[in-house]
């Protein structure tokens, strides 16, 4: 028996939808329709242009062709407000819109930033969602808003007229206990948030509801067509798709951010790990994604934008054949999270800590991916010994994999076999998860041992010693 099902997967640069064929030993994945994510500045800020994902969900699902089930996953934290009719109220707001600046002070005035921590486990990141609330208490919009949808589940909402509010994605709410996986009610009332906005929680594998008549109308499908709750924050369905084989690994999410961490069974709720910044999200079947947010290659996207778009390859290549760790930024610093002026601040960023501006685009690539591996290490490195948690494998899933430059120097630097692959895990973590409620596989490890099976991946054996790293670590201020 085998099953087809489609994965809308959207990022922060470029969404897709997939089609996954799961049978009792296959794994097969096709692309029916891939566009660009284009935020747009207006002037109220940086907001999402939603309504063009919707059309692109559509045109995908009408490329994908008649599946068994649909499953969508988002980049997290941000969401779309909607009125009492159920229509949504303006555009989103884009997380690294400027409106979240200096609120996260004014709510630790209210409840410290260490009980915020002990009590939800998530780190401190401006756009967590606890801060756009916040910052938009006094909106019109917050005030005319009876329902905040995050975004997989607006999309879904959309799609079959059914609200609710996915648990992986609802973890990085900031508004959610690790323990108990339920509502933080407690610190959402002291900190003047209405709970009441969110639809109820509902899990990976739940039914979502069908595809309305005017959807089927327009993907040209035939119903009915379920929508099956996945794993709908992209990291919850990158991280379920490591095709790990063992319990000691670490994972890395590449895109336009770096995830770095481990798959736990309890959150991590220490000073030690609050002081370093590593977050606690919910995964599935009760599992915690212990990791840290690095900018990852969203400092690329941002130069090559400003470049012109050059032919990547040739800018790799060229990267490659630069001399190493001249220079490094530390690629966690919140200094690098708005768009604009990319190779200027990352110049400025090494002239401060007194090292030598890279200059050609393949230097700054070169600083970049440097950056980027020393920040791999470093997370690493902290994950395991916060954690107590020791790995002998690190495994690069996700969009980064495909940059072989990124993970040779993770390797040398982590000094540690990298395996790199699939390069499309979210959407393979969201396929699985509707394959599961289709009754096709069994639990994570047998998912994993499936993607293990069917999927191409690359080793990287270290090279070196890592005393070069060291070094180039001992060059940044600590953090
Ligand atoms: C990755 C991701 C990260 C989240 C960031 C903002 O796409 O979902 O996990 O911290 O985007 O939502």
């Amino acid at each position: 028996m085998s099953a087809s099902f489609a994965a809308v997967d959207l990022g922060a640069s470029s969404g897709r939808v997939m089609v996954g064929r799961v049978g009792p030993d296959t794994l097969d994945l096709t692309e029916a329709h891939r566009f660009r994510n284009r935020p747009v500045r207006v002037p109220e800020g940086l907001r999402w242009d939603i309504l063009a994902l919707y059309a692109d969900v559509l045109d995908g699902l009408r490329a994908a062709g008649q599946v068994d089930s649909v499953g969508i996953d988002s980049w997290a934290v941000d969401y779309g407000l909607l009125d009492a009719d159920g229509a949504l109220l303006g555009n989103p707001v884009h997380y690294r819109d400027a409106r979240t600046e200096g609120v996260a002070e004014k709510a630790w005035a209210t409840v410290p930033a260490a009980e915020l921590y002990a009590a939800t486990g998530l780190q401190y990141a401006p756009f967590n969602t606890l801060y756009q609330l916040a910052a938009a208490r006094s909106s019109v919009q917050l005030g005319a808003a009876e329902r905040l949808l995050l975004i997989p589940d607006l999309l879904t909402y959309w799609l079959t007229g059914e609200a609710g509010t996915e648990l992986t994605n609802a973890s990085t709410t900031q508004l959610i206990n690790p323990r108990t996986r339920d509502w933080s009610y407690d610190l959402a009332e002291r900190l003047g948030i209405d709970l009441t906005l969110f639809a109820p929680l509902r899990r990976p594998g739940d039914p979502a509801g069908l595809l309305r008549p005017h959807v089927l109308e327009e993907t040209g499908l035939t119903g009915p067509v379920p929508v099956t709750t996945v794993g709908s924050h992209d990291t919850a369905s990158a991280v379920a798709a490591v095709p790990a084989t063992g319990e000691r690994f670490a994972y890395i999410c590449t895109g336009t951010w770096s995830l770095v961490g481990l798959e736990l069974d309890a959150p991590v709720l220490t000073e030690a790990s609050r002081a370093a910044n590593f977050t606690n999200e919910l995964g599935l079947d009760g599992t915690v994604r212990y990791l840290r947010n690095i900018m990852g290659l969203w400092l690329l996207q941002e130069c090559v934008r400003e470049w012109g778009h050059p032919d990547l390859e040739q800018l790799l290549s060229a990267a490659a054949e630069v001399a190493p760790l001249r220079s490094v930024v530390d690629a966690g610093d919140a200094a690098f999270l708005a768009p604009g002026r990319m190779p200027a601040r990352i110049a400025d960023a090494c002239r401060a800590s007194g090292q030598p501006v890279p200059e050609s685009p393949a230097e700054v690539t070169r600083c970049i991916l440097d950056s980027l591996a020393l920040a791999h290490r470093r997370a690493v490195d902290e994950t395991q010994s916060l954690a107590g948690h020791p790995v002998d494998v690190v495994h690069i899933v996700g969009g980064g994999t495909r940059n072989t430059l990124l993970c040779r120097l993770t390797a040398d630097a982590c000094g540690l076999p990298v395996v790199a692959g699939p390069a499309e895990a979210a959407a393979l973590g969201n396929v699985l998860v509707q394959a599961r409620a289709h009754g096709l596989v069994g639990d994570l490890e047998e998912m994993r041992r499936l993607l293990a099976r069917t999927q191409p991946l690359r080793r990287y054996e270290p090279r070196g010693d890592t005393a070069a790293w060291r070094a180039a670590e001992a060059r940044l201020a600590p953090s």
